[in-house]
């Protein structure tokens, strides 16, 4: 297989992601399979025709069922609203199609566990996108890790921080509507922060967590919405069904402690995504808004030298790096979108699953549906019991 015929659903901010990083693929990254644009998929017809355009589909339609009955069509990919992931998940797998699908995979735990059993029942390959693993400062991070160079993981602290929600008059965009969001910062950030921690540290045992929703009603939007909309004036307001703010604490299988923190009201933070991680031999910290960067700290450094080291994740030595600039040559966001959908491709080279694939989705939607519960309940849950 040289190529693989790409049918995409959606064409905003992920739609543009993901279109990026079909287009630099064979530039970059020549020795995998070539990303194909084929057709790109959307409701609002001409929206989406000068999507196809500016992003450089073939084609466009706004009839997704008929798509995914295309001969020409190998993989489907799914970044539209999460209340219509399952839907064509599943009639995408049911149709043959392999389906790469954006985060978080379902509304619900149930829906995404649906979700996995019909991909893995029609033998299809699926994915689901998790996108700042890719970043190669996380990738060291996660080699360091591995290869016991901090020894036992004590801690691992996370926090996902944005304020684009502090304007009360910013309108009552679909991210704040539980039934096409299925919840806010919780699913919406912390399933990043769920995800990295899966990845980096392992299986979580149980949880417990607090949320809250400061702004309880918001201007109806009359034309929206990206994440960058101002303020409304608009006089009729409607609830605000999910949550502004999400915290909780875990325990992991393997005795780390675990603290977590998705929230859309933390004033100057536009996008810091950021964790750290104490074991008994060294520490890493990471802050996406310096993605290029991981600080290092190991506890058998000379006594003289001791404290956080800076290391630039740009050299050949780290994670996709030789197929970018010389070293010291940095890299952004949609990079991390790349070396995603590289993984794919690869998968595909490969014969085998991607990962992050289904089975990573599901086990972020338990401990999102753990921490619910929790918080629901006000007590611990346990991973195992959801
Ligand atoms: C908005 O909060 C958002 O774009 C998320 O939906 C993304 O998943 C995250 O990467 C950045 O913030």
């Amino acid at each position: 297989m040289e190529t693989l015929k790409i049918g995409m659903i959606g064409y905003k901010f992920m739609g543009k992601a993901h279109s990026h990083a079909y287009r630099d693929i064979p530039l970059f990254f020549p020795k995998t399979i070539r990303p194909e644009m084929k057709v790109i998929c959307g409701r609002n017809a001409s929206g989406v025709a000068e999507a196809a355009k500016q992003f450089g589909w073939e084609e466009y339609t706004t009839d997704w069922q008929s798509l995914l009955q295309r001969d020409d069509i190998d993989l489907i990919d799914i970044n539209a609203p999460s209340n219509v992931h399952k839907e064509i998940t599943i009639a995408a797998a049911q149709a043959g199609k392999h389906v790469f699908c954006e985060k978080p995979l379902a509304l619900t735990l149930e829906d995404s566990r649906e979700m996995l059993e019909v991909v893995e029942a029609a033998g299809v390959k699926h994915m689901v996108g998790f996108n700042y693993r890719f970043a190669p400062a996380v990738m060291l991070a996660k080699k360091l890790i591995d290869e016991g160079k901090l020894g036992d993981i004590y801690h691992f602290r996370a926090w996902f921080l944005q304020d684009w929600l502090v304007d009360p008059n910013f309108p009552l965009a679909w991210r704040l509507q539980k039934d096409i969001a299925g919840s806010g910062s919780h699913g919406d950030l912390g399933a990043h922060l769920i995800d990295m921690a899966h990845y980096l540290i392992g299986d979580m045992t149980e949880v417990i967590g607090m949320n809250d929703t400061f702004i309880k009603e918001r201007p109806i939007p009359t034309n929206m919405t990206g994440l960058s909309a101002t303020g409304s004036d608009n006089a009729e307001k409607g609830e605000v069904t999910v949550d502004d703010a999400t915290l909780f604490m875990a325990r992991f299988a393997n005795g780390a402690l675990g603290s977590f923190e998705a929230t859309r009201f933390a004033s100057g933070h536009r996008c810091t995504n950021s964790f750290e991680i104490n074991g008994s031999k060294g520490s890493v910290i990471f802050d996406f808004e310096r993605m290029n960067e991981l600080q290092v700290y190991f506890t058998d450094d000379r006594d003289d030298v001791q404290g956080f080291r800076r290391v630039l994740a740009t050299d050949p030595a780290h994670a996709f790096s030789e197929n970018w600039w010389p070293p010291g040559h940095t890299i952004g966001y949609e990079h991390t979108f790349i070396h995603e959908i590289v993984e794919l491709m690869e998968a595909f080279r490969e014969d085998r699953q991607p990962v992050p694939n289904f089975k990573d989705g599901v086990k972020c939607q338990e401990v999102l549906e753990a921490v619910d519960q929790s918080i629901e309940k006000r007590q611990w849950i346990k991973i195992s019991d959801v």
